[in-house]
């Protein structure tokens, strides 16, 4: 009897791969890990697990930061490959995605982004280091129903904290992750909510609370409806 290895298994092969620089191995376990366990375990369980131990082996000098950039370009392609083929959205709602204002980490919004995507919501995602001012042009472009700000450098951690405040003072719900956002002190100065389930069970709380059921299937690749959208654009 075939039984799939557990994920934690995967985390093993992926930071094996990551000391051998061995960017290829890295991809099809995470394809493998996907295949077996589907891409909410994936993320959860393989990912962020892979992502912390290569944080901490990094801090502590026992790997290079060679070994952490190659871990952290391995997830963003993946992550982009995934959801390059994943169905055009099929719910009502767009979800803003960002990171804070001198923020570069944006491996977990990428992978938050792709978790709403596999259900069917639409996300706008900008990334890295988004000033508060463009923040804002952005949302009133966007008109989305409820925006993520994420922050992970306790040092930057006010900068994200104000990109909270603006988005909460334009009247739109605003939701704040990540480390940064652990520090009590940041907590009671930040209007919003927290996101500190799973990523899976952020995406499900978005996905249930601030877009609605699709109206009809679709079966539109996301990256045939990104170049519609880029055509009437
Ligand atoms: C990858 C990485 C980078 C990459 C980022 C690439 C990219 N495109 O994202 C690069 C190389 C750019 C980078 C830069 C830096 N990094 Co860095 N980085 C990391 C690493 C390895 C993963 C980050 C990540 O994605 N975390 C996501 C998950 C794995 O983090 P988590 O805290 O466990 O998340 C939990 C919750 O917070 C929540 N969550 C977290 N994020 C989100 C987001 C959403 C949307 C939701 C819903 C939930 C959620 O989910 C988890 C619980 O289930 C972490 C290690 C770590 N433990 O995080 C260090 C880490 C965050 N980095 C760190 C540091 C110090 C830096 C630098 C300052 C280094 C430097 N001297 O330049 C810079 C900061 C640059 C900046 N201004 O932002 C430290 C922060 C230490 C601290 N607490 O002060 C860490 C913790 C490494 C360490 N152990 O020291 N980094």
């Amino acid at each position: 009897m075939h039984v799939d290895p557990a994920p934690a298994t995967y985390v093993g092969a992926i930071l094996t791969a990551v000391r051998a620089f061995n960017q290829a191995r890295v991809f099809s376990v995470l394809d493998d890990s996907d295949a077996s366990h589907g891409v909410d375990t994936t993320i959860d369980e393989v990912v962020f697990p892979s992502l912390r131990v290569v944080g901490t082996f990094w801090s502590s000098g026992t790997i290079d930061i060679a070994h952490e950039h190659l871990l952290s370009t391995a997830v963003a392609r993946w992550v982009a490959a995934k959801s390059a083929v994943l169905p055009a959205p099929t719910r009502t709602g767009t979800i803003l995605l960002s990171a804070g204002p001198q923020d570069m980490h944006t491996l977990a919004l990428d992978c938050l982004d792709l978790l709403l995507a596999s259900r069917g919501v639409e996300v706008c995602n900008l990334g890295a280091q988004t000033p508060v001012a463009s923040l804002l042009v952005a949302a009133r472009s966007v008109h989305p129903t409820a925006v993520v700000l994420s922050s992970h450098t306790p040092t930057v951690a006010s900068q994200a904290v104000r990109s909270v405040k603006a988005v909460a003072e334009a009247g739109l719900p605003v939701y704040f992750a990540g480390s940064s956002f652990a520090s009590q002190f940041f907590r009671q100065n930040t209007p919003g909510l927290p996101l500190d389930g799973t990523l899976p069970e952020a995406a499900e709380l978005l996905a249930t609370k601030h877009t609605t059921r699709p109206t009809e299937p679709t079966s539109v690749p996301r990256e045939r409806f990104r170049q519609a959208a880029a055509a009437t654009a």
